[in-house]
This record gives structure tokens, C-alpha cells and sequence, in this order.
């Protein structure tokens, strides 16, 4: 039992019910937490996000399918919604405190903003939720019409970051702050502040501590996001499918999903687009998507000029690969053929041959523990 009264009893209950996707288990688990004086914070952060992570752990190791993920995702949507209209906000005191929380462009990890967005709204904060992925102009039509004091930027996957720096600059033009969150601005936020960012915090406790702290919100973040840096990240979006292409082509022997479906002659993989009748088209999809977000992660390793986004990278697709007994071998073999392909690029190179030290890092660590 911790200080909040979730006990580790009923986090394995819970974790029950997103296993069997029972609903109606997990509502009334939840609900009666709040309903029995557990705050409904506390039932949110300390019962829902960490089962979340839980999830993430079980359909990273190969243990759960996509479908029992989303389902899983799908209940504990419902419970925080449920937790939420269980609880009591304070009643307004004070003048309005409005926010506007939104995800970075790209960005379809929708739960972690969701439950920033109740946590603020039960310390009293008037909330805006935009839900998923946002665009630059579309974000900044809702900041003109709606006029936040803070928007509050959720992002999950660090390949959004060069988006969500565009969607930050967007803000600072409306003269609207930005108070960044979420796993994919890096350890300590360092990625936040990077990108101009005034305001970072770890979790939804401590981003409605510090609003309340420090009122009303103001600029004080700047981008140290390098010229040469964003010219070199452009080159690199630029050609991407040229890039994806020969990935595909150099890969198709070591990379799942890329080798079962007929190459043409530009090794582009033909144009039938949609791959054999067996269904390999699918795979060869999902191994160039795959390859697609290592190739924006060293884009974005490259905005932010840290290495680390690439190998936080890496090291995921590894333990992602080794899940499914795919030999993370290939993951060398691709930052080899990205190599021969970007001798132009002096920031992609350097970033490349920190992913390789980092494979070859966890090759030995494996070798000695086997
Ligand atoms: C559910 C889920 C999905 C769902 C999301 C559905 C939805 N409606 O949200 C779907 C199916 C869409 C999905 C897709 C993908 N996912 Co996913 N997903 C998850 C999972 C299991 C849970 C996410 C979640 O709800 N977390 C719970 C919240 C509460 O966690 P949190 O981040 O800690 O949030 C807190 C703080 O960060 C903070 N916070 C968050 N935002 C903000 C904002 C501000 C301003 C502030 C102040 C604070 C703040 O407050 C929150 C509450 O305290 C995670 C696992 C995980 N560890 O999170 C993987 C995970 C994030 N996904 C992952 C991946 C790889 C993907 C895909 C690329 C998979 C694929 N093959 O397509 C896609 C990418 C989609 C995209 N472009 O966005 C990986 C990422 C690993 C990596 N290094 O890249 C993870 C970590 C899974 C794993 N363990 O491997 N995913």
C-alpha cells in the first residue's frame, strides 16, 4: 500500500480487467476508489498511467497483439472519462485559468494528454482539448479563436520533436506560451527547452503545480535549435523516400517483411504496389514504416543535435526486434547502408556512429549475460 491507498492488490485487479477488456470491472474499480475518498489525481496517476506503461511492456515484448493493446487503451479511456465525472472540480474562485492542451503534429498518442487534461481541470483549470495530432495552422486557428493563456504541448514519439518546434515557434508568434510534457521531450524535458519550450514538467501533478506556483504563464524559453542543424534535417526529409528506397532494396535480406515481396528493377520493390496475394504487401509496409521512423528519428537526432533521440531509438527497435526473434544484427546493417549514403551530411554521420557504438554496446551486454 502507498500513501494514496492503491495498493498493489488492486493494481493487479486493474490490470486484470485492461487484460480481459472488461469495462465494467474497471469502472467500478476505479469509480469506487474515488467514491470511497481516494482523490481522483491520485486514481488517474497512480492507477491508470502506470497501467498504461504496463501495457506498452506487454505489447513491446511480443506478449500482447496491436488488438489486445487497443482494447486494453480503449478501457482505460473509459475510466479516466469516469474518474473525471466521479470527481468534484473546485468551484470556480478566481479569475479563469485557460489552457489549451493539444498534441504535437504526427502525434496519436491521445491518452497522455487526455489525463493532463483532467488532472488540470480538477485543480480548476478551464481546459481545451484538442486531441490528437494537430497541425501548425490548425493549432494556431483554435489558439486565435479560442485564446489560451498557455498551451500545454503533448509529445510521446521523439520523432515529433522538428514538428512540435514548429508548433511551439507558431504559439510564440500568437504571443501564447508553451508549456511542453510527455516522454518524448527526453529525460528531464531537455528536448523542451531545446526547442523554445517556457515551461516543461514530467507528469500532469507537477505541470498543475507549477501553473498554480507561477501565474499567470509567461515567455521565457528560447530555441537553441542550430541553422546549419535545420538545413541539414531538411536535406535529410528531403530524401527520405529516396533514402526509405535504398534502405528497402539494401535490407531485404536481413529486414523482416522486406524481402518476401518481388523487388523491381530500381530495387524501389516494383510497382504493384500492393505486394503478393499472400498478404506480404502488408509486411513489406509495415518493415518500410518501421525503417520510416528510424530514418525520422536521425532526423530529429539531428534537429536537436543530440545523438540520443536516434539511440533511444535503436535501442527500442532492438528490444522490439529480439522480441520476435529478429536478430537486432539488421539494425548495423542499416545504419552501415545509411552511412554509404550520406557522406554529405557531417551531423547524420556523427549521429549513425553513435547508434552503431550503442548496438555494438548492447550486442556485448547480451553476449556476457547468455
Ligand atoms: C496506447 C499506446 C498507443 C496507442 C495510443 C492511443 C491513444 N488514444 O492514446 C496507439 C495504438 C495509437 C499507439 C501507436 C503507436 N505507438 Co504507442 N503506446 C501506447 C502506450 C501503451 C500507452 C500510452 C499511454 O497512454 N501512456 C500513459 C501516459 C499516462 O503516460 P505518460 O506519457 O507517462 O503521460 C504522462 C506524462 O508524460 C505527462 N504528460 C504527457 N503529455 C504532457 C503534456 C504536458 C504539457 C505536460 C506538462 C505533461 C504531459 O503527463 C502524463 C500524465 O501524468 C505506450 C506505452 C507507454 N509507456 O506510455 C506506447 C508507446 C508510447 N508506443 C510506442 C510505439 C512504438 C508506437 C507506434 C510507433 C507503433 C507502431 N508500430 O505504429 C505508434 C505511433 C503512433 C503515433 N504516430 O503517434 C512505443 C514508443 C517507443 C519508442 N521509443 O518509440 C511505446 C513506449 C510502447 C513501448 N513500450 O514500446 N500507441
Amino acid at each position: 500500500m502507498n500513501a494514496t491507498g492503491i495498493t498493489d492488490a488492486v493494481r493487479a485487479d486493474f490490470d486484470a480487467c485492461l487484460a480481459d477488456a472488461d469495462e465494467g470491472g474497471a469502472l467500478e474499480l476505479a469509480v469506487g476508489l474515488v467514491t470511497s475518498g481516494v482523490s481522483a489525481e491520485d486514481v488517474l496517476l497512480g492507477l491508470v498511467a502506470p497501467a498504461q506503461v504496463r501495457v506498452g511492456e506487454r505489447w513491446e515484448s511480443g506478449e500482447w497483439t496491436v488488438a489486445r493493446e487497443h482494447s486494453a487503451t480503449h478501457v482505460s479511456r473509459l475510466t479516466v472519462d469516469a474518474v473525471a465525472s466521479a470527481a468534484h472540480p473546485p468551484a470556480g474562485a478566481g479569475p479563469p485559468r485557460h489552457v489549451l492542451v493539444a498534441c504535437s503534429d504526427g502525434e496519436w498518442h491521445v491518452l497522455p494528454s487526455h489525463i493532463l487534461a483532467e488532472v488540470l481541470r480538477l485543480r480548476g483549470f478551464q481546459v481545451r482539448s484538442l486531441g490528437g495530432s494537430i497541425s501548425p495552422p490548425e493549432l494556431l486557428s483554435d489558439v486565435h479563436q479560442s485564446g489560451p493563456d498557455i498551451v500545454a504541448l503533448s509529445c510521446t514519439l521523439t520523432f515529433n520533436l522538428p514538428l512540435a518546434h514548429r508548433q511551439i515557434e507558431t504559439c510564440r508568434c500568437a504571443g501564447v506560451p508553451v508549456m511542453a510534457g510527455g516522454r518524448g521531450f527526453g529525460p528531464e524535458g531537455t528536448w523542451a527547452y531545446a526547442l523554445g519550450a517556457d515551461l516543461y514538467a514530467a507528469d500532469a501533478r507537477a505541470a498543475a503545480e507549477a501553473l498554480l506556483r507561477r501565474w499567470p504563464p509567461v515567455f521565457c524559453g528560447e530555441s537553441s535549435v542550430q541553422a546549419d542543424a535545420v538545413e541539414e534535417y531538411a536535406a535529410l526529409v528531403r530524401r527520405r523516400p529516396e533514402l526509405l528506397a535504398h534502405l528497402a532494396h539494401a535490407l531485404r535480406d536481413v529486414f523482416p517483411g522486406l524481402r518476401t515481396r518481388s523487388d523491381g528493377p530500381d530495387g524501389s520493390g516494383g510497382s504493384g504496389g500492393s505486394g503478393s496475394p499472400d498478404g506480404s504487401g502488408r509486411e513489406h509496409e509495415e518493415g518500410t514504416d518501421f525503417l520510416g521512423r528510424l530514418l525520422d528519428s536521425l532526423a530529429a537526432a539531428v534537429f536537436v543535435d543530440d545523438a540520443r533521440v536516434f539511440t533511444g531509438q535503436l535501442a527500442f527497435a532492438a528490444a522490439y526486434l529480439s522480441a520476435r526473434s529478429v536478430e537486432p544484427r539488421c539494425l548495423l546493417a542499416m545504419t552501415d547502408a545509411l552511412a554509404d549514403h550520406l557522406r554529405g551530411s557531417p551531423r547524420a554521420l556523427d549521429t549513425l556512429s553513435a547508434g552503431r557504438r550503442c548496438l555494438a554496446a548492447r550486442e556485448t551486454d547480451s553476449r556476457r549475460r547468455a
